[in-house]
């Protein structure tokens, strides 16, 4: 069986298993194991000069091996074009995108840089899978120094429709990097569409229902593989956590009241102010839940590098002073807002104790939060998902209820709603959604995709 090497911007750490590593970072590294593999990564250093030979270190059979960066590379690369121009586009923000040639140079010269220490590791039949935005040239900048593997790619954020990507400057290259791989992985059907229309009206290429495509002088194939979680995992530790000191400690806090939860990172495609507003509204417009409900926002900070997302702080610093100002009392804050994370047994057990789950980005490739909640629930006495019509997650759970991010009484309508549901009927949605999430897991996720990267199904297909 041909060894699997990925490439993210960051590895996992070797020593970081189960329960602390998150969900990604279990099912990939479950992959790298069946197969034996490599993990080829950013070490997380800024450091002056040559990066010298990537730093390896083995855990079972699976090397990891990862480099500096200089701090100018950093911040081209990752700061400006990955997380200035690529984020922003991606999820539709156009009005947030900077774009400066030295930051799209920068980020090619990373590229270029990750391709000349990764080439000397990989063995001819290595499997190799690049994983997001970080990284589109990836392949190309590989193929130039005579590396003939198959590649393929997946990208966990949305691609979006021609009329936005068309925005960026040099959107061509971008897409012609794309047809470098042999295989291009998105999240979700309408992902796939994105790339489709693209190469049918902006290319003189062609792209086949079976999701073939011939374009820049390429071939290779395109499919959606929308990705999942370790569900049955995630449901023990929230069982588990169902009685441990944290979620006792949440729950005499809450002196019985109702719980809303939202977890995200700090990141304005979240949409968490307009949550923050939903919330408000919800209690103008049904005053019964004044003091009987509490909001808990978690909100770790996420490139806080950014101006976009110190702004995005400010913003929401404020939004919590309005409400708790205007409808707290001294016995109960209707928001609690932390910017920390928590462990993941710790967040299992708060989303088991929250009667609502609150996940209402304004774009989102997936969003494994809304999953993650699903599967923490108690299938006695489950609560309910309020889920962005805009993540991709929308598209495997229709029984959440679903909504459109952008109206904010359309929130606050829902959480009613969920909050006054009857048992059977959470009960009835929880089932279908907790089905899905079982059939279509993180390492169902990694499998198909690897397999139809190896080629495993070409005979299939010929058929
Ligand atoms: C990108 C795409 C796509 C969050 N706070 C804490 C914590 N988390 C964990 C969550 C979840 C993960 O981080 C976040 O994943 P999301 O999918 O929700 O969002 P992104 O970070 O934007 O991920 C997204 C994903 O890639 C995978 O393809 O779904 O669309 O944007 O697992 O639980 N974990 C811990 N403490 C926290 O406080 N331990």
């Amino acid at each position: 069986m041909a060894r699997l090497v990925i490439v993210s911007n960051r590895t996992a750490a070797p020593r970081d298993r189960g329960a602390r590593a998150g969900g990604l970072a279990v099912g990939l590294r479950e992959a790298l194991q069946k197969r034996g593999g490599l993990w080829f990564g950013w070490s997380g250093e800024l450091r002056e000069g040559d990066a010298g030979e990537p730093k390896t270190q083995e855990a079972g059979n699976i090397l990891f091996a990862t480099i500096p960066l200089t701090p100018a590379d950093h911040d081209d690369f990752y700061v400006h074009y990955a997380n200035g121009t690529l984020w922003p586009l991606c999820h539709y923000r156009l009005g947030l995108i900077e774009f400066r040639r030295s930051a799209y140079e920068g980020y090619l010269r990373v590229n270029r840089l990750f391709a000349e220490k990764l080439a000397p590791l990989l063995r001819p039949d290595d499997l190799i899978w690049i994983h997001d935005y970080h990284f589109f040239p990836l392949a190309s900048a590989l193929r130039a120094l005579g590396v003939t593997n198959r590649m393929g790619f997946f990208l966990h954020i949305p691609l979006p429709a021609p009329e936005v990507l068309t925005a960026l400057p040099r959107h061509r290259r971008l897409i012609a990097d794309l047809c470098a791989y042999d295989l291009v992985g998105f999240q979700t059907g309408d992902d796939l569409q994105s790339f489709t229309s693209y190469i049918e009206r902006e290319t003189a290429g062609t792209l086949d229902p079976r999701g073939t495509f011939r374009a820049f002088g390429r071939c290779g194939e395109a499919a959606a593989f929308p990705i999942g979680i370790d569900t049955a995992t995630f449901a023990e530790l929230s069982e588990q956590a169902a009685d441990s000191a944290q979620t006792r400690r949440l729950h005499e806090s809450l002196a019985g009241r109702r719980l809303v939860i939202g977890v995200d990172r700090l990141d304005y495609s979240k949409g968490i102010p307009q949550r923050m507003e939903a919330f408000q509204t919800l209690l103008e417009a049904y005053p019964e839940h004044r003091g009987r409900v509490t909001y808990m926002q978690i909100a770790p900070i996420s490139r806080g590098e950014v101006e976009e997302y110190q702004a995005l702080r400010r913003d929401l610093e404020g939004w919590v002073g309005r409400i708790n100002g205007r409808f707290g009392e001294y016995d109960w804050a209707p928001v609690r807002y932390l910017n920390k994370a928590f462990p993941r047994q710790a967040l299992a057990g708060f989303f088991r104790q929250a009667a609502v789950g609150l996940v209402t980005p304004l774009r989102d490739g997936m969003n494994l939060v809304a999953k993650e909640y699903v599967a923490a629930q108690d299938p006695a006495d489950p609560g309910v998902l309020v889920l962005s019509r805009f993540a991709g997650a929308a598209r495997a759970m229709p029984q959440a209820l679903i909504v459109n991010p952008f109206d904010v009484e359309e929130i606050g309508d829902a959480v009613h709603l969920a909050l006054t549901m009857p048992l059977a009927e959470r009960r009835a949605r929880w089932n279908e959604m907790m089905a899905e999430l079982r059939r279509n897991t993180i390492q169902s996720w990694c499998e198909s995709f690897v397999e139809r990267l190896a080629g495993a199904d070409t005979d299939e297909q010929a058929a």
